[in-house]
């Protein structure tokens, strides 16, 4: 009889700490083995050549979120995750959207009947908390995050998800007293409200000028507002969706003052730009988002920012809208002022192979960051480590083996999303994850789906484990 179920032979294998050729042993959806010449699994994988990581998390992702505004998003648990699976994720975290006037229980029912049957992958939920009142504060709010809803997002923006700086402060503190991670959209809504009433009085509609509304100052703003509320609370808190110089400059600084204050980054602020936005035939809807991209300038930071070690998380913020439908992009027409276009990108699938690519491959991110930014910190950031987003034994096998010779073009085609575009076609990229392993079965099979929707589980997280920001990081106190 075969000592283990599987067994990944002779990759290089990589963790957040390091990296080592060897063989992994797995039992159970387990890992239960790490070490050279392994004996023999029932089924073994030869992964000679190839890159053997801890599959990823994403942490930030939209999938079935009920919308206010007639709109609907393309991706449901079953696309979604599979799309995830095949880009080398295997747990992905969308949001359980608390509506205004409702319960955060609710939200969270309604949202387990979505997921019901359906992924591929095991998931989590991050709340979002939109209408924080007495009973939400003092009962409901305590009383999710000990059932394992750890995190929750707030919004400065969106008039139907925005806290205002006394709401918040209720909410951070009730985050500090029961060990929760808070996640903040940073943007300031007036600026953002007033400057969209002007444009729209100068007729200026068109998508490309989505950017001009959101300015970075509207982000900095807002990113040193968050902070300072953070601090006077006393509380860690994760700004997400970062998308340049401005708010990098308030985290970093107080990241250098010793503040607990994380920070996410996505794609769309590596490789786009506001550029993107301003292409004819409304082309530039494909690539709203909020905050929106910026410049090269801008894209040159975050690629410093995730060296650096200022950025903990990499995210897709997957928000699915189809472009030529009118519950998607074209909600309003194609002749629809930009701020009623629906918000958001897919990229759930391209997340990692673009950072693998241009980052890993290029030479200016190691594997240990690459897998620290993509599976190991949102893990620990999110409670699910070390069950999640490591290679080690005691771990799920949560595991994608990527080929780095695999010369990839981008097209929407072989993407599995349920939306009709990528705001990366035609980009040539380099490595992908040929086989994907969730909880010790293989989902992807080099190329080909394996597993059935509604074999993903869903997770209780654990509070946070965070470690400090490297660029926080005090040298020791040596006793003289
Ligand atoms: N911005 C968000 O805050 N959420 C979803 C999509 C987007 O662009
Ligand atoms: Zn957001
Ligand atoms: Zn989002």
């Amino acid at each position: 009889m075969a000592e283990y179920d599987y067994v990944i032979r002779g990759g290089l294998v990589a963790t957040a700490a390091d990296e080592s050729r060897c063989d992994i042993g797995i039992r159970d959806g387990r890992i239960v083995a790490l070490g050279a010449s392994l004996g023999a699994g029932e089924r073994e994988i030869d992964a000679t050549g190839m890159i053997v990581l801890p599959g990823g998390i994403d942490a930030h992702c939209h999938f079935d979120q009920p919308m206010n505004d007639g709109s609907r998003m393309a991706d449901d648990f079953e696309s979604g995750s599979i799309s995830a699976a095949f880009g080398g994720t295997t747990t992905i975290i969308p949001f359980a959207c608390q509506m205004k006037g409702g319960t955060l229980r609710d939200a969270i029912t309604d949202y387990h009947g979505r997921a019901e049957g359906k992924a591929v992958i095991d998931y989590a939920f991050h709340l979002i908390v939109s209408d924080p009142t007495p009973g939400v504060l003092g009962q409901e709010l305590p009383a999710v995050i000990k059932d394992g809803y750890t995190s929750f997002k707030i919004y400065m923006t969106y008039d139907d998800l925005k806290l205002n700086d006394r709401q918040i402060l209720d909410v951070l503190d009730v985050a500090r007293r029961e060990g929760a991670m808070v996640m903040v959209h940073a943007e300031n809504s007036d600026c953002i409200a007033w400057l969209t009433e002007r444009l729209e009085q100068a007729g200026k509609t068109a998508p490309k000028y989505h950017a001009e509304a959101r300015p970075p100052v509207v982000e900095r703003e807002a990113t040193h507002r968050a902070i300072s509320l953070a601090e006077l609370v006393d509380v860690p808190i994760l700004i997400v969706h970062v998308s340049g110089r401005e708010a990098v400059a308030q985290i970093s600084h107080a990241q250098s003052k010793g503040l607990r204050i994380y920070a996410e980054t996505c794609p769309q602020y590596l490789f786009l730009t506001a550029e993107d936005l301003d292409l004819d035939d409304f082309e530039g809807a494909k690539c709203i988002c909020s905050p929106p991209p910026r410049d090269a300038a801008n894209q040159e930071i975050i690629w410093n920012g995730l060296e650096r070690g200022i950025f903990q998380v990499f995210s897709s913020d997957h928000a699915p809208f189809r472009h030529d439908d009118p519950q998607g992009k074209m909600l309003h027409g194609k002749n629809a002022s930009f701020s009623k276009i629906p918000n958001g990108i897919p990229g759930v699938e391209t997340r990692m192979p673009l950072l693998f690519s241009e980052g890993v491959m290029t030479g200016r991110l190691d594997l240990q960051r690459f897998v620290a930014l993509t599976a190991t910190n949102p893990a620990r950031m999110y409670g699910l480590y070390p069950r999640k987003g490591t290679i080690a034994v005691g771990s799920d096998a949560d595991i994608a083996i990527w080929d780095p010779r695999k010369d990839v073009l981008l097209t929407n085609d072989m993407l599995h999303h349920n939306v009709d575009y990528t705001p990366y076609e035609g980009r040539q990229l380099r490595g992908w994850p040929r086989w994907v392993m969730s909880r010790g079965e293989l989902v992807v099979d080099d190329g080909k789906l394996t597993a059935k929707p509604g074999r993903g589980e869903f997770l209780p997280c654990d509070q946070p484990t965070p470690a400090r920001p490297a660029s926080a990081r005090q040298p020791l106190a040596v006793a003289e």
